[in-house]
């Protein structure tokens, strides 16, 4: 009885090939020197990142300066998590690309686990940019939202196997939620880091994200995912050094301006109050 299941096992496995486990995904990670050293760079200057922005905050009393070191601590913490995921196998899958895609029928290397984290990391981001700029709660819930459906439909886009045509489809909807977020960042927040005063700073950081997030997107198109012309270590190698100037060197320039300058931000009016924003016209009460 025992032998006849066995047998029908055996078979089954021919036919229908098993998914991969954990153990074997990790072992393939371990494999590709290029690929391992990716994801263990991170997870170093993640660690790195976080004690060293512990001790730039410790002196940080106002309460908006200190959501804004929060948030920005986050980002290290998020990114030593999204890492140990991936350089472990977890957050990783191997899937069979669909007919169209240069490597169809082939399983490729997916590092699923990047879209994920990216929708809590990336918001932390913009919160602390928001904060800086002054923005009020519609421009900052316009552009938090837009974000993470930016991440959520890059995950779709990465995770669809059964059409070519619709994982390109998830790609242009997730860039059209990046138009958004481009928007709030290029044209709205500028202006309210000029009244706020932290015009300079906002600026530079601005660029700095822009330029660097424009990154993404090109590696998910150039990479296994997307046209396949980058190999996965290089695709993933693309990613970790776009992580290291978004988020460590972006951060680490943002907390030292806020160390430094602590009562320009105690001075920004309320962020979390509808309709008395720096543009809404002073006094005018909110008409909801
Ligand atoms: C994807 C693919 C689909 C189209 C677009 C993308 C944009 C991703 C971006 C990611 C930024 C990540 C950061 C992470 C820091 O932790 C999802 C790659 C537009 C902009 C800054």
């Amino acid at each position: 009885m025992i032998e006849t299941i066995a047998a029908e096992m055996a078979t089954y496995a021919q036919l229908v090939p098993l998914e991969m486990t954990q153990t074997e995904i990790y072992e393939s990670v371990q494999d590709d020197t290029l690929l391992n050293a990716s994801f263990w760079a991170n997870i170093a200057l993640a660690g790195i990142a976080i004690l060293l922005f512990v001790y730039m905050g410790r002196n940080v009393k106002d309460p908006r300066a200190q959501l804004i070191w929060v948030a920005t601590l986050m980002v290290p913490l998020v990114s030593i998590a999204s890492y140990t995921g991936l350089a472990s196998g977890l957050t990783i899958s191997f899937l069979e690309m669909p007919s169209g895609h240069a490597l169809a029928g082939e399983e490729v290397l997916t590092m699923w686990g990047r879209y994920l984290t990216w929708t809590l990391s990336t918001p932390m981001i913009l919160l602390a940019l928001g904060l800086l700029a002054g923005t009020n709660l519609t421009k900052l819930f316009t552009i938090i939202t837009a974000d993470i459906a930016m991440c959520v439909t890059g995950l779709a886009a990465a995770m669809t196997t059964s059409s070519y045509a619709i994982r390109w489809f998830w790609y242009f909807i997730s860039c059209t939620f990046f138009i958004v977020v481009l928007y709030v960042l290029l044209v709205e927040w500028p202006k309210d880091a000029e009244a706020a005063n932290t015009a300079e700073i906002f600026n530079l950081l601005k660029i700095l994200t822009v330029v660097l997030w424009f990154g993404y997107p090109i590696f998910w198109a150039l990479g296994a995912e997307g046209l396949a012309i980058l190999d996965v270590a290089i695709t993933s190698w693309g990613y970790s050094f776009l992580d290291i100037g978004a988020k460590y060197v972006f951060a680490f320039l943002l907390l030292r301006w806020v160390a430094a300058n602590e009562a320009v931000i105690a001075k920004q009016p309320s962020t979390f109050t509808i309709g008395a924003g720096p543009e809404s016209g002073a006094g005018t009460p909110a008409d909801d």
